[in-house]
């Protein structure tokens, strides 16, 4: 008799953690006004039904499950980029020692399944605390872009909705669709080379700096520098049609200055 809510206990703390853990990775990129190569992280446990349905389709006996199923704890990392991809398993790899071992790896995007599926899978053993002692947990985290994301999230539903079978004339178009969502990829890839911008972050646009600039001049003003605050305010409002980002990230730059000598 399996007691879910023992069972699957573990499974979740391990996602929650996971999410928080690469979640707070990519805060660090944005923070630093760097490109993140992750752009949103998803967690989920296996439902019951689901893990019963996958050991009966794979004749996995009932006290082996926890041994044999390798996704009852799913991550998922979504990317803009397919060169995050590799970023995010290279991130991942650093981890191998610290709080993670890792057990599998399998490139679905070197060979895309012949569903046309496409993402990175890798396989990796989690210890976690949690109320019932200390386990090591299995988790699967799939790596893949958001192209990817959409075509696989409405493949996975028409899987369920046809019982596996999803017909060939939809099949056909599925596979046509994952061609199509694949030539978005690499086009999108071609972009993020040519407009050169490194490890820049894309989203950093005057609105952006312009928010930055104002959190600089609240400082200077709760710090008592009231003058300064006052002369970047009209700064900002003087040159705020009229100046470019390098205006804004000059001004950004003075007013960080000006904080350092505060410390
Ligand atoms: P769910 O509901 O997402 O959890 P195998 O029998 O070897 O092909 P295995 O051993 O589970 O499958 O490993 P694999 O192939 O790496 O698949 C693990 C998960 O990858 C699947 O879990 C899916 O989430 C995803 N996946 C694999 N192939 C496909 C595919 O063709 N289409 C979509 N949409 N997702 C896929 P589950 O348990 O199948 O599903």
């Amino acid at each position: 008799m399996i007691n879910w809510d023992e069972m699957l206990l573990p499974y979740e703390q391990a996602v929650s953690e996971l999410s928080v853990k690469f979640r707070s990775l990519a805060a660090g990129y944005g923070a630093l006004g760097m490109a993140s190569p992750i752009e949103l992280v998803a967690q989920r446990v296996k439902h019951p039904s689901s893990i019963l349905a996958k050991a009966k389709r794979k004749n996995i006996p009932w006290d082996e499950l926890e041994d044999q199923l390798e996704d009852i704890a799913g991550i998922r990392i979504i990317c803009r980029f397919l060169e995050d991809i590799d970023e995010v398993v290279r991130l991942i790899k650093l981890r191998e020692g610290m709080d993670m071992t890792i057990k599998t790896e399998r490139d679905y995007l070197k060979n895309a399944k012949p569903s046309g599926y496409k993402s990175y899978h890798m396989i990796v053993i989690y210890p976690v605390m949690c109320a019932l002692g200390r386990k090591n947990v299995t988790c699967e985290i799939q790596i893949r872009t958001m192209a990817m994301n959409y075509w696989s999230i409405i493949e996975h539903d028409l899987q369920y909705k046809h019982d596996g079978k999803i017909p060939l004339p939809i099949r056909e178009r599925l596979l046509y669709c994952a061609i199509k969502s694949d030539e978005m990829d690499r086009q999108f890839s071609l972009i993020h080379e040519e407009s050169g911008i490194g490890g820049e972050d894309i989203s950093v646009s005057k609105p952006v700096l312009v928010d930055a600039l104002i959190k600089n001049i609240r400082i200077l003003q709760r710090s008592g520098k009231t003058a300064e605050a006052g002369q970047y305010n009209m700064k900002l409002i003087d040159m705020y049609d009229t100046g470019d980002l390098q205006d804004f990230a000059e001004m950004i730059e003075e007013t960080n200055a000006l904080i350092n000598g505060l410390l």
